[in-house]
């Protein structure tokens, strides 16, 4: 028995019409006691016009949408109802809901009634709300992509492929007398978990990009004092926003400008110069760009073309060895004298195409991969990365000679680690999977 549950669709501003949802298996009934007509005997999804009652007196003029269950995005009985948008209409409306015995639906319950009736799985239901969230075309994109199921689709020869292996494995264990069933060995185990550990890290790789094109990248514009981050920083987002002096420290606090490339957004954060320094202000601008270095996911290192290197430069060199980074060479304007593998740009001529194509290069962004399903938030990356860590250990333990029961019990790990991306954990029972694929025990 699920209880009937109540919420605002949309915005709570004035707008032209509102829409209040409405589901459980009492819906119908709740909804008819306010409903100038009766909702409990219409037996599919209709359009219905009619009046929100208080009693006798007259609240608002509605069109209600009746989807009858399962046919419904919760897979139970819905209403939608539209009213006029006031904020006091609507509010009166679900507080008289309430009153006849609705509840106020908690964050994303409309979405979790529809995870819990196999309407959708997890991975849909958590693009729901990425959708909702998308600040980008291209994570939209994506977004709709995994809410149509293709996103899910992707698993299903994983969670095949591990799922045969294993009922394999238990048939070997449990059934020795058949001889129609192919004999798992050490080699088999070792073959298989290798394909598997590859087919993995190809769905890896794609869910960081597709992490990439959802949330963008932090990239940190860092270098001594005055070889041109901050004119590198207005050249990228097109904008005078930071200070440009020809004075080496201007910059204290970090800058921040976004810009799309190539449909990616880069959340750009320019710098003070790095240099050592006695100055208080300085130096709390110095220990935040070492921050700011730290968090980054790509970092920009800004050398001045027109001049030696010198320690300072050196030190910048080492500060981000370990870091992902792009070592840019500045004011080519002013340079005669130009080495072929150096990347030049002119951050005050605004010529810095060359440095676009190399973050997009870097990070092999393409307008194809944006059109391209993934797993790409962190629950998925880390149920993905765990699936992978216990077929890794399978594959030691076959390569050890353990016993194929005991290889078993990582491969299972894996298997759950799989169910439980889509959120079938609890739902799924191996055994069935087995009889399923097995004549066994007819
Ligand atoms: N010729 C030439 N000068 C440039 C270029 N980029 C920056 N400059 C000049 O270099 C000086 C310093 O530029 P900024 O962008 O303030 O340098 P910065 O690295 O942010 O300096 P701090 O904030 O002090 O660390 C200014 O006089 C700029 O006009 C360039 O591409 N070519
Ligand atoms: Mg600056």
């Amino acid at each position: 028995m699920f209880d009937t549950i109540v919420a605002l669709a949309t915005a709570p501003v004035k707008s032209a019409l509102a829409i209040i949802r409405v589901s459980g298996d009492d819906s119908f009934a709740v909804v008819s006691k306010l409903f100038s007509r009766d909702l409990t005997h219409i037996a599919k999804r209709q359009i219905v016009y009619g009046k929100i009652r208080d009693g006798k007196e007259s609240i608002d003029e509605v069109i209600v949408l009746v989807y009858v269950g399962p046919k419904s995005f919760t897979g139970e009985n819905l209403v939608e109802i539209i009213c006029h948008g006031s904020v006091l209409i609507a509010n009166q409306i679900i507080e008289l809901l309430i009153k006849q015995g609705a509840r106020l639906a908690v964050r994303g319950e409309f979405s979790n009634r529809a995870y819990l009736h196999s309407r959708i799985d997890l991975i849909q239901a958590e693009a729901i709300n990425d959708m909702i969230n998308s600040t980008s075309a291209e994570a939209k994109k994506l977004s709709l992509m995994s809410l149509e199921g293709k996103t899910s689709s992707l698993i299903l020869p994983l969670k095949e492929h591990i799922a045969d292996l294993v009922s394999l494995i238990e048939v070997n264990i449990d059934y020795p007398e058949y001889e129609d069933i192919e004999k798992v060995n050490k080699e088999k185990i070792i073959k298989e978990t290798t394909a598997l550990h590859s087919e993995i890290q190809k769905l890896i790789a794609q869910g960081r990009q597709g992490k990439i094109i959802k949330e963008g990248l932090n990239v940190a514009i860092v270098g001594k004092p005055n070889v041109g981050k901050s004119s590198l920083l207005n050249a990228l987002i097109k904008e005078d926003k930071a200070i440009v002096t020809s004075i080496a420290g201007t910059t204290r606090d970090v800058v921040e400008g976004d810009v799309n490339l190539k449909g990616i957004t880069l959340h750009l954060y320019d710098t003070a110069g790095i240099r050592p320094s006695t100055d208080l202000i300085e130096s709390i601008g110095i220990d935040k760009a070492k921050k700011t270095l730290a968090d980054a996911d790509l970092v920009l290192l800004v050398l001045d073309a027109s001049r030696k290197l010198d320690q300072d430069d050196q030190e910048m060199l080492s500060l981000t060895e370990g870091k992902k980074r792009i070592i840019v060479y500045n004011k080519s304007d002013i340079v005669t004298k130009k080495e072929d593998k150096k990347l030049y740009i002119s951050a005050l001529n605004h010529d810095i195409s060359r440095l676009e194509e190399a973050i997009a290069k870097l990070f092999g962004i393409e307008e194809e991969s944006y059109l391209r399903p993934s797993l790409n938030n962190a629950r998925q990356l880390g149920l993905l990365e765990q699936a992978d860590e216990a077929l890794q250990n399978a594959k030691k333990d076959a390569f050890a000679g353990l016993s194929i029961d005991l290889v078993s019990v990582s491969l299972l790990e894996a298997y759950h680690a799989v169910l439980n991306l889509l959120g079938e954990e609890n739902q799924n029972d191996l055994s069935d999977e087995i009889f399923s694929r097995f004549c066994v025990g007819k």
